[in-house]
């Protein structure tokens, strides 16, 4: 491979980190499970609207590709090299989690991981049989859950079409077709050992070899944060009991997108804020101020509706559970008291 043409139209993380040096010192490396330079940034070069543009094949490829991986991982995250990553998941330690007591804001909050299992390659390279197995895992495992969080796994293969769409709709499952994961492999053997599990009243759901093998997923209409964070932290606890997760002291839980590293967790409400979104300057001053991401109200790359806006945590790691659920909190609450002010003006 030769070095690519980076236009100056692409801002992504890739296209600003992945200098002719890097590159030289990269293109032949190779991890165990077979992962390249050329696979890791094909999905920024493909599309150059990315904002990162890398994927990983495994644990591996963090360090051997880290002359790129690091960098990366600075930007986004703001976690340097020599630092260690932590975990707490004590829903007690959350501070001041009502943040909508009126319920006048917040239509629903979600708060989902990425796992991956450690026994296997990431999805990116996994092979079709591999990829059913962990199918068949995780979904053995789930099957034998008990009270609130018993439920059904439910394949994509063979599922009918308009529950597909209905589940999509309902922000419960999945995209389809997504061009960023199609380039990076992931989509590979598509609908074939992808599904979705979830209990009776759709608060608990795993997702199964779409971006990362596992995304766990704890959700509820309204504003209670604590709950459904104590349900998330319950769930994964039943889960380690029959799994073992891919995690390295440095980067924490491993993912296939960097983004997603250390707690891989995105702690969101779908919030309306009517005034202040016709003043996105001072949004966004508050947004970046508590480290919150805006998305769209069908998620990642989807636009708003309605003044309706998913806002969640962007810092994942080098902070713990609690801290990127505590970023989310205290951007929330700063939004609303500006919302509240627009409001009486
Ligand atoms: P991920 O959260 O796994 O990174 P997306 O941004 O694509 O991926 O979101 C997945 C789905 O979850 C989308 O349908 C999105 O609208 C939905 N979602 C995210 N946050 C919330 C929330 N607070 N309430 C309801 N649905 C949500
Ligand atoms: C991009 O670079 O824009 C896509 N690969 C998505 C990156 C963000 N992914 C994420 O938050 N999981």
């Amino acid at each position: 491979m030769e070095y690519p043409n980076i236009s100056k139209e692409c801002h992504s993380l890739l296209c600003k980190c992945l200098t002719k040096e890097i590159f030289e010192i990269l293109k032949e490396k190779e991890t165990a499970n077979g992962f390249t330079l050329e696979k890791a940034i094909k999905s920024g070069l493909k599309n150059s609207d990315s904002s990162i543009g890398v994927y990983a094949g495994d644990v591996e490829s963090y360090e051997i590709f880290s002359p790129l991986f690091d960098p990366i991982i600075e930007a986004y995250h703001g976690f340097g090299k020599a630092e260690i990553h932590e975990s707490n998941f004590d829903p007690s330690e959350l501070i001041d989690a009502e943040v909508d007591r009126d319920g006048d804001y917040i239509l629903s909050t979600r708060i989902r991981v990425g796992r991956n299992l450690d026994a296997f390659p990431l999805g990116t390279i996994i092979s079709d049989k591999e990829r059913l197995e962990v199918e068949q895992i995780v979904s053995r495992a789930l099957s034998s859950f008990t009270g609130e969080l018993a439920g059904t796994y439910y394949p994509l293969l063979g599922m009918q079409k308009e529950i597909q769409v209905q589940l999509i709709e309902d922000h419960f499952l999945f995209k389809e077709g997504d061009r960023f994961l199609e380039a990076a492999g992931l989509n590979r053997a598509w609908p074939e050992g992808r599904g979705i599990f979830h209990n009776r009243d759709k608060s608990f759901l795993v997702w199964v070899n779409e971006e990362d093998e596992l995304r766990i997923i704890s959700m509820q209409k309204g504003g209670d944060i604590k709950a459904v964070f104590t349900r998330l932290a319950n769930a994964i606890h039943e889960m380690e009991k029959s799994m073992s997760f891919s995690y390295s002291k440095h980067l924490g839980y491993i993912s296939s997108c960097p983004t997603n590293l250390g707690t891989a967790m995105r702690a969101s409400v779908h919030i309306k804020l009517p005034f202040l979104s016709t003043q996105m300057e001072n949004f966004k001053e508050i947004t970046e101020k508590y480290h919150l991401q805006i998305r769209g109200v069908h998620g990642e790359h989807s636009q708003s509706e309605d003044g309706i806006f998913d806002i969640s945590n962007r810092r994942r790691l080098g902070v713990t559970e609690v801290e990127a659920v505590q970023d989310m909190i205290d951007g929330v609450k700063a939004l609303i008291a500006k919302e509240q002010f627009l409001e009486k003006e």
